[in-house]
């Protein structure tokens, strides 16, 4: 089971949205990640046009790396991943996705509840206003406001959540400060993922030394597949190190 191991220790995703996927940029991008040795596959998006379900039987017809659901809304769940991800946006106050989505999708999730993995969704502001903030009409918590993010994912952890993300968003202009995910790293035991604006290895080598566990790259290995080599290369130093 997957979640019995989840995120490991130092491990990298490759997020794959549907509509951003062509089939000839999938077969190169997971012909890399499986050379590389990339971790998981996360599939999902703020707002989708295509189907999770076509996105995740390509993916798994073309490799063997697990499939995690990162769901972006309650029209993107699917029974069809290895894992789950239930979010709390908990640096939100919307309640739907705080509590009320997650009513609505028990009854559909109760026969895979091995799969979930709970969530504590932090979005922390790193630059312009991101999709996931106009589309979860809640408002990231400001990157100087250190003290907040760790407050809030010390919250996450005490209501039982078992991994935290520390989001800058897709597209970020900026990737979550390290000095953010270090002060996190100190006051939390749960995994931490870290995604959203990371475009270069230095930026991946930063959050693992500052205690990242999962990093969660997108648009970078888009615009540059190679990143994805980089990120692994990476991974493979930081777990020597520990
Ligand atoms: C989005 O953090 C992920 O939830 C990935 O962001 O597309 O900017 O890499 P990018």
């Amino acid at each position: 089971m997957i979640k019995d191991n989840f995120p490991g220790s130092k491990s990298i995703a490759l997020l794959l949205d549907p509509d951003k996927t062509s089939e000839k940029d999938l077969k190169r991008i997971l012909k890399i990640a499986s050379g590389s040795g990339t971790d998981y596959i996360l599939v999902g998006g703020s707002l989708t046009f295509n189907s999770i379900d076509d996105l995740i039987e390509s993916v798994r017809s073309q490799c063997s790396i697990p499939i995690i659901l990162f769901p972006g809304n309650l029209l993107q769940l699917s029974l069809k991943a290895d894992a789950i991800l239930l979010l709390s946006l908990i640096s939100g106050r919307n309640p739907e996705l705080l509590i009320g989505n997650h009513v609505i999708a028990a009854p559909f999730l109760r026969s895979v509840r091995e799969k979930l993995i709970s969530v504590g969704y932090i979005l922390v502001g790193c630059g312009k206003k991101t999709s996931v903030e106009y589309i979860s009409q809640t408002e990231a918590i400001p990157a100087d406001k250190t003290d907040l993010v760790v407050a809030t994912a010390m919250a996450g952890e005490m209501l039982g959540l078992k991994m935290i993300y520390l989001e800058a968003g897709s597209g970020a202009l900026n990737s979550v400060p390290p000095e953010i995910i270090s002060a996190v790293r100190e006051n939390v035991a749960v995994p931490i993922a870290v995604g959203g604006g990371i475009k270069t290895r230095k930026e991946i080598a930063l959050a693992f030394s500052a205690g990242a566990n999962l990093i969660i790259l997108g648009n970078g290995c888009e615009k540059n597949p190679r990143l994805l080599e980089e990120a692994c290369s990476e991974r493979d130093s930081a777990r020597q190190s520990i």
